[in-house]
This record gives structure tokens, sequence and C-alpha cells, in this order.
């Protein structure tokens, strides 16, 4: 096959709406025919971004078996026996009107299983997206770790699987939210799972807590309302009322909350973790994921419209990017510390998972680099059954005493019991580890593997003594020898008491359009409590951050602002911890492109622009079809929504026919003032009160001056030709927004 552009071929292949015309690579894969087909012909095989996941067995022996990897061959339709079926329209009936056969095993078979599909939501994290890919070690880390897949080039596959936490399975994704960033290393000395959020603290810090704190922040129990959102009484009394999630809190209320994209996202191991070299010296480390394209957020509007117009937004986005070449990549770091007998850095707990380190005092260094470069071929055997666990460690990792961490080592194994129906998930095909297994686990429901042998036991004198066990110096695991006193208590230690001082670093390290929407997001989640109380209190929560943050929340709720009941910290400012006044690359951002059909020269040019600096361009038109007979439409005015874009062009009527607008014929001559389709009107609006570069050449300055946008408003380009208007818009893009124009669009409704 001809080599392309990897983004041009994946935008070629879309069509209409998005529907894949074309599987570039893949056999059998003509446009589907309208008649339907009569030759019998084997199964598809996974796209070229795809691949299954089963190709070790359940002992972590390479099978190098196709069958594992497509699960079904054959050109014929069979039973799950494999018997070949001449009807599956039709049960086995008395007569074409006479009842139905119990005998019939095929009808039985078949809604046996379809009762069966689904299996139970994760309690949280049911909705996510995974991915999978490969991590390459620096070899930087060498110095204080023995883990294998940390060293220098050594190559390691892995599956991330990103997910909401309060939602279920099919709720939106643009929920404000905390996100999981869950990541499974396929290492040679066994399986290693990093189990992260997006935030690198937590609610609560004490595991105990953590059944209250997600039934306080799921639907309440009576309506099972609301789905997928913290703006109700139940979550803001919880953390009214246990102040420890006040950071965590404020994390969710900033941006951070509703991240632009999975690709746009750090991730955070939360917890202290202990590292071990060869020799045993230990250093505590937290882990960092920093991704390439920068971190990015959408704007609170955008996440509303999103929830309604694409609730699988960020899985759509994250499938789409990988299946376009372009890759997202996040840089492996770690913060060190000594790991002295208090375990505190800077006067910092290190055992308190409601606090950071902030990068200023203690450096992130990169360790490794990930890459995600397959799509799944399958979402349930893989992005829905892969179960992590924050115990699955590989020597050279340890846990330390964070209460928290406890309760996790707990509670995964626990869940996946049931959630994946008996004890042998583990060789659920995206589970089995890529190193060899010896486990003498036995039987149990589904259990897949053919064990040899008669002694699962040991030491044994029938089975050649086998297994043998392993020391340090074989590659074992052998626990750190911590010393472990003290008195048996529930108790906290004193230093878990600061709530406060840390949600008041976040907030002086936001830049004032951060906390612009911090304080709106605040005013937006408290103003849909009914109880005053419940508000009433977390006013007092806000109090004991900053006076203003208290004072315009308040003033949202038409309620007084109290008075700091702790002293105000001071801490200094973090600026790791703002999102804004850096620029990034901007790979695989979506550039809209509003055109009519006498546009299709100039629009092709500016397209092909588009792709050229890896972006993905998609046309709007105002019906489907061609362009001009030559450009394919991709969105139209009825489907599109600016949600969708990075960055809107609206190009100019050049030609013969109508223009972008819908309103105007150029060769009839249509007069400026001509109005434009209201529903143009509205992409340029709402590009522009989500502060989204827009750029325009020849009449689009009359469609923008009819959307209301101030001239000279900043971020809106309006040129003469597509090409250096083009340029003009990608740079904006690098950093992400518009920033200036939030006060001024503010007043655009
Ligand atoms: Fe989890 N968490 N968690 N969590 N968590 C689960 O495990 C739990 C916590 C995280 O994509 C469950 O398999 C407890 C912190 C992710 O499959 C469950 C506590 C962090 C995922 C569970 C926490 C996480 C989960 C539900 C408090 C960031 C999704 C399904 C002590 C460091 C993994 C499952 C995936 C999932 C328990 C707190 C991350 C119930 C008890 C802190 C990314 O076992």
């Amino acid at each position: 096959m001809e080599q392309s552009h990897p983004i041009k071929s994946a935008v070629d292949a879309v069509t209409g709406d998005g529907h894949s015309a074309e599987i570039p690579g893949v056999p059998n894969s003509e446009p589907p025919s309208l008649e339907e087909p009569t030759q019998p012909r084997e199964p598809l095989p996974p796209k070229p971004d795809q691949s299954g996941p089963g190709t070790y067995s359940p002992t972590g022996q390479p099978t190098g078996n196709p069958q594992d990897k497509v699960a079904q061959g054959g050109a014929y339709l069979t039973t799950a026996q494999g018997l070949r079926l001449p009807d599956t329209d039709h049960s086995l009936k008395a007569g074409p009107r006479g009842p139905v056969l119990l005998q019939d095993h095929h009808l039985r078979e078949k809604v046996m299983h379809f009762d069966h599909e689904r299996i139970p939501e994760r309690v949280v994290h049911a909705r996510g997206a995974g991915a999978h890919g490969l991590f390459r070690g620096y070899g930087t880390a060498s110095n204080i770790t023995k883990a294998a897949f940390l060293a220098q080039d050594v190559e390691t596959p892995v599956f991330v699987r990103f997910s909401t936490v309060i939602g279920s399975r099919g709720s939106m994704d643009t929920a404000r939210d905390t996100r999981g960033f869950a990541t499974k290393f396929y290492t040679s000395e066994g399986v290693f799972d990093l189990v992260g959020n997006n935030c690198p603290i937590f609610f609560i810090q004490d595991a105990i807590k953590f059944p209250d704190v997600i039934h306080a922040a799921k639907w309440h129990p009576d309506r099972e309302i609301p789905q997928a959102q913290t703006a109700h009484d139940t979550f803001w009394d919880f953390v009214g009322l246990h102040t420890e999630g006040t950071f965590h809190t404020i994390w969710n209320m900033s941006d951070r909350g509703i991240p632009r994209s999975y690709r746009m996202m750090e991730g955070f191991g939360v917890h202290t973790f202990r590292m071990v070299d060869a020799e045993g010296a230990t250093t505590l480390v937290k882990f960092h994921w920093k991704p390439k394209l920068g971190v990015h957020s959408l704007v609170w509007e955008e996440a509303q419209l999103l929830g309604g117009v694409d609730p699988d937004f960020h899985r759509r986005d994250l499938a789409d990017a990988i299946e376009a070449g372009a890759y997202p990549q996040w840089e492996l770091g770690i913060q060190t510390f000594p790991d002295t007998p208090e375990q505190t850095f800077e006067g910092i707990d290190l055992l308190d998972s409601t606090k950071i380190v902030p990068e200023e005092l203690a450096p992130v260094q990169p360790i490794g680099l990930l890459t995600l470069n397959r799509n799944p071929s399958n979402f349930f055997a893989e992005t829905e059954q892969v179960a992590f666990h924050v115990g699955h460690l590989v020597p050279g990792i340890d846990v330390t005493d964070d209460p928290l961490l406890a309760g996790r080592l707990f509670s995964y194994l626990d869940t996946q019991l049931t959630r994946l129906a008996g004890p042998n998930f583990p060789q659920i095909p995206i589970n089995r580890p890529h190193a060899p297994v010896n486990d003498m686990l036995r039987d149990g429901f589904h259990q897949a593997a053919v064990h040899r042998g008669v002694a699962p036991y040991r030491p044994n004198s029938l089975d050649g003594g086998c297994p043998f066990t392993a020391g340090a110096v074989e590659g074992g695991y052998v626990e750190v020898p911590m010393e472990v006193s003290g008195r048996k208590v529930r108790e906290a230690p004193a230093s878990f008491a600061d709530h406060f001082s840390q949600s008041r670093l976040f907030w002086l390290s936001l830049t004032p359009v951060e906390r612009e929407h911090t304080i709106a997001a605040y005013t937006f989640e408290l103003g849909k409590c009914y109880e005053q109380a419940i508000k009433e209190r977390y006013l007092r929560v806000l109090a004991n951050i900053d006076p203003v943050l208290c004072q315009q929340v308040a003033e949202g709720l038409g309620l007084p602002a109290p008075q700091a009941s702790e002293p105000l910290a001071d801490p200094r400012p973090s600026p790791a911890l703002s999102q804004v006044g850096q620029t990034w690359p901007a790979d695989g951002r979506v550039i809209g492109i509003i055109a009519g059909d006498g546009d299709a020269e100039a629009v092709g040019v500016v397209r092909q622009a588009v792709l050229d600096a890896g972006m993905t361009p998609l046309v709007i038109g105002p019906t489907g079809g061609m362009l001009g007979g030559t450009l394919p439409v991709q969105r139209t005015f009825v489907t599109a929504r600016s949600v969708e874009f990075d960055a809107l062009l609206v190009a100019s009527a050049s030609g013969p026919g109508k223009d972008a607008y819908g309103a105007r014929d150029a060769k009839a001559g249509g007069g400026a003032d001509a109005p434009v389709d209201p529903r143009v009107l509205l992409l340029i609006t709402e590009a522009y009160r989500h502060a989204k570069p827009i750029g325009g050449w020849g009449t689009a300055s009359q469609a923008c001056a009819q959307a209301g946008i101030p001239a000279l408003a900043p971020g809106v380009l309006l040129g003469d030709d597509g090409t250096t208007v083009l340029q003009e818009t990608l740079r904006l893009l690098a950093a992400h927004r518009v920033w200036d124009r939030f006060p001024a669009a503010a007043s655009l409704t």
C-alpha cells in the first residue's frame, strides 16, 4: 500500500458524519454494497491500529496462535460448539404458525448468551476508554530502583485505561470529575500496575472513608439522579463535613476537572511509593505522567454542550487520534525524597494523600516514555475486562504505609472477584502477564489453563520438586524489611489535620482567568444544592482558602460571606499548577472549516495545509456530499457544533455557487447584508465565546460581524487568503485558547 500521511489517510476514510467508508490496509474492506452479501467470507481481521491482547497463554507463554487474536474463524455461522447453522432468524416451530419447540438448542443458546452479556460495571470508574502502547525506560531511575522495565531502552508493552469516577458506564465523558489514568505494564518480571488519577491528591486520607465519599458523590439513592456529577447536596454535604477533601475539590472545580482530552491530562500515582535498588537502598517517590501535548481543558459550557452533542467526546478523541497516527505520548517522571523515619519532605507528610509536594521543591525527573499506538479490537474483552491492582508490583518498587493505599491494596482484588465472576480473572487475555506464570493456584470458575502435574504444593517430591522459590538474586519479590511498631489505635497523625494550606497554595498558583473559572464552578455546583445549610457550611470552607474566592461565590449564591475560622497560610505559589502561559505542540487538534460550494478550490488548499501540520481538518458544508463536486463534506450545518473543533476557519465565497454561510450566491451578487444562516452564526458565536481561534478570509468578515464579534477582537484573524490566516490560527493554538478573550467574551450571548 502506498505510504500516506497518517492523519490524512484516516481523515480520507471519514465521510459524511464520521462513518468509516474504508479501512486502509485491511482485506475485505471494500465499501459495503447496498445488496445483502451472497458469498461466504472470513470474519474481518483487526484494523491496522488494533490488535488483540491474547497472544499469551494463561501461563504466560506466547501462543503464536492467530485464533487468540481474532476469536472467530471460518466463513459460516455456527453455534458455540462449532456446528454450522442453516438459519438464525426463525425459531424451530411445529408449523409456521405453531408453538416454538423447547428442543431448539440454537434459540436457547443464543438467548441465554444474550441474557448474560452484561457484567456488573465498576463500582467507581465505570466509564472508560483504553489503548495499547509501549513504554521505553530512559534508565534514569536505575540508580534508585532495580525494576527491569525502567532500565535504559527496555521496551515494555502496556495497556492504559482512562476513566471518569462517578458516572455509570453510559454516562457522558465530559462530566466535571476526576479522571482515572491506570497503566498496566506487561514487564519481563511480571505485571506492574500504576493505578493513578489525573489529580495528585485524593478526597480522603484513610480508605475506610472510601465507601462514604463515593456514596455521597454518586447519585441520590432514592431516584438515582443526578448522573455523573457532583453538583448535588450529598457531595457538598460530605466535603463540607470532611474538610480533608478541600484540595481535591478545588482541583476539580478548577479547569482540571474538565480536560480537553485524555491525551492532554497529567497522571499521578498520588501515594508515595518506595523504590529499592539492587543493594536494598530505598528512596521514596511520587509518580507523575506528563503529556507531550501539555495540559488543557474544556470550558464549562463546552463540557455541558458536549454531554448532549457528543457524550463520547473523549473516547472518540483518543481512538481517532491513534487511528490517525497522532500517537499520544507521556513522559513518566518521579519526584524523589530521602526515605527518612519521619517520611516527610520540607514539612510535608508523604503519607498524607491529600498533600502534594510542589514541583518547585522536588522537580519531576523523567524516567521513561509512554506511547499509545494501538486501539483495542474489542471494547468488552479489553477495556471492560482489564483488571488493575495497586498491589501488582515488581522488584524495585514497594508500597508505603499511606493508610489510603493500604485499603486499596485490599479493594481491587476484592472487587474484581465479583465483577469478573471468579478468581481466575488474571487469565483473561488482557490481564495475562507476559512473564511465565507458575502459581499453584488451581480450578475455580472460568479456569482456562490445563495444568499438568499432580502436586500443586511445595515442596513436593512428585513433580520434580517444582516450582522453586526465588530470592532477590533470582528476581524474586522481597518486601523491604521495614520496622513496624506502635499502639493499636483508630487515629490519624497530627499532620493530617491541616486541610486548607495546600488548597490555598493551589488557588494562589492559578492565573486570573483560571480563578474566574473556579469561582464559576463553585457557584454552579453549590447553586444546584437545595439545602441552604450545605451552601452556608461550604462557604465557611472557602473562607479558609481565600477571602476573594469566598466573597465571589457567596455573591453568586446570594449569601453573606463568612470569615475564615483558621489563620490563612502564606504559601509560595507553584507555577507548575497553572495550565496557562506556555505553548505546546498542537498535534491532532481538530480544525473546522465552514465552506460553501464556491469555496472548494481554496478550501482544498487550506485543508491540505492543516493535514500537513499534523491536525485534522473537518469541512463543514450546508449539506452532505461533495463541495464543488471535489471536496468531501464531513460535517453539515445540521450535524456540526462548535464544541467539536479547537479552531474555526470561515471560508470566503470565492467562486460560483452558494457561499459558506448558505445565504448569498456570489455569482448572483448577493449583498453583504444578506442574512447568514443562523447555524453558522451559532458556530462562530460559540467558538468566540469559548475563546477559540477564529480565522476567515474575504467575505468571512461579514459573517463575523453578523455574529456580533467586535472588529479586532483578540484571536479573530481576518485576512485576504486562507493560507496566511491558517498559519496565524495554528500559531494561536499552541497556547490552546485565546485567553485574553474571556472578560470581553462574557458580554456575548
Ligand atoms: Fe480506586 N478503585 N480506590 N483510586 N481506582 C477502583 O477497582 C479504591 C483511589 C483508581 O480503569 C475499583 O477495579 C479505594 C485513588 C482508578 O479499571 C475499586 C480507594 C486512586 C480506577 C477501587 C480508591 C484510584 C480505580 C473499582 C480509597 C488514584 C479504575 C473497580 C482508598 C491514585 C481502574 C476496580 C480501571 C478503581 C477502590 C482511591 C484510582 C473499588 C478503596 C487514590 C484509575 O477497587
